[in-house]
């Protein structure tokens, strides 16, 4: 990896799950409890936005009592030393990279600590509860939903995701299924684009036979580890 300057890691659920935040897709994970078609498309927050707001609402307040893992800290310990370019692409609504003290970090699928006011568009930091329809602190209108990307809506930042990818000598992705597009293909455009791929995963996900090299095993061990290799540890 001694060539490597310019990086881009992709982050999913896995890497907050020994935070004791829940997955999505594992054993026990979000889907198991609630069905996705009901809590997250736009077409279920038009139908039910109680029970959407509810959902949101009990996660938002799950999330600020969780504290960043090992692994979040070995991340932003790599983004502060690191000179070349660095760009954490998360999947996850949580705030636990922030927390860690990373900044290079991009949220394309959203922050739980968002609401988007659908009649004036603009995002507030928000930390409380949306079921009581708060009003916008911008337009005073009660029109807020949270801030993150559901099925069939467009994730944020794709240009600068697929310009940072283009720049890349490294993909790593920690954490994640494999399971939910685009952020599932950016391993196909790495290696179409020749650039090195490393997967990062308790078990084989749904990519892994895309990658260059796949690592199986609890994040809180296995990026630390990586991290040191990058940093010549
Ligand atoms: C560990 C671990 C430990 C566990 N250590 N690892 C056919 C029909 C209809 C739609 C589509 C279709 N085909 C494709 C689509 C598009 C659709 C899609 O992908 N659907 C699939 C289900 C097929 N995608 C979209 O609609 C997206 N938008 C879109 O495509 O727009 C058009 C477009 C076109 C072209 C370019 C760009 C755009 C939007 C997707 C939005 C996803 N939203 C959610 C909810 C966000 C809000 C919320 O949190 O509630 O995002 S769904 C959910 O899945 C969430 C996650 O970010 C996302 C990915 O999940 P993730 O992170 O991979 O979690 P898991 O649980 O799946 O996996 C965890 C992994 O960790 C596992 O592998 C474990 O083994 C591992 N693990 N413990 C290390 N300790």
């Amino acid at each position: 990896m001694a060539d490597m300057r310019n990086i881009v890691i992709l982050t999913g659920a896995g890497i907050s799950a020994e935070s004791g935040i829940d997955t999505f897709r594992d054993a026990g994970g979000l889907w198991e409890q609630h069905k996705v078609e009901d809590v997250a498309t736009p077409e279920a927050f038009e139908r039910d936005p109680d029970l959407v707001l509810r959902f949101y609402d009990m996660r938002r307040e799950a999330i600020q009592a969780k504290q960043p893992n090992a692994a979040h800290e070995a991340l932003a310990k790599l983004d502060a030393a690191w000179d070349g370019e660095l760009l954490i692409v998360t999947q996850n609504v949580d705030d636990l990279h922030e927390r860690a003290g990373a900044s290079r970090v991009l949220h394309m699928h959203g922050t739980h600590l968002n609401a988007w006011c659908t009649a004036c568009d603009m995002r507030t930091k928000w930390t409380g509860p949306m079921l009581d329809r708060p009003a916008c602190p911008e337009c005073g209108e009660r029109a807020l939903r949270p801030d993150v990307v559901w099925f069939g809506e467009m994730p944020y930042e794709m240009d600068r995701i697929y310009a940072s990818l283009r720049k890349a000598d490294l993909f790593v992705s920690i954490g994640t299924s494999g399971a939910v597009y685009p952020a599932a293909g950016f391993v196909q455009e790495a290696r179409e684009m020749r650039v090195r791929t490393l997967e990062l995963n308790l078990e084989a996900s749904m990519g892994s036979r895309w990658f260059h090299e796949s690592r199986h095993g609890p994040a809180t061990q296995l990026v630390p580890q990586w991290v040191d290799e990058m940093l010549g540890g």
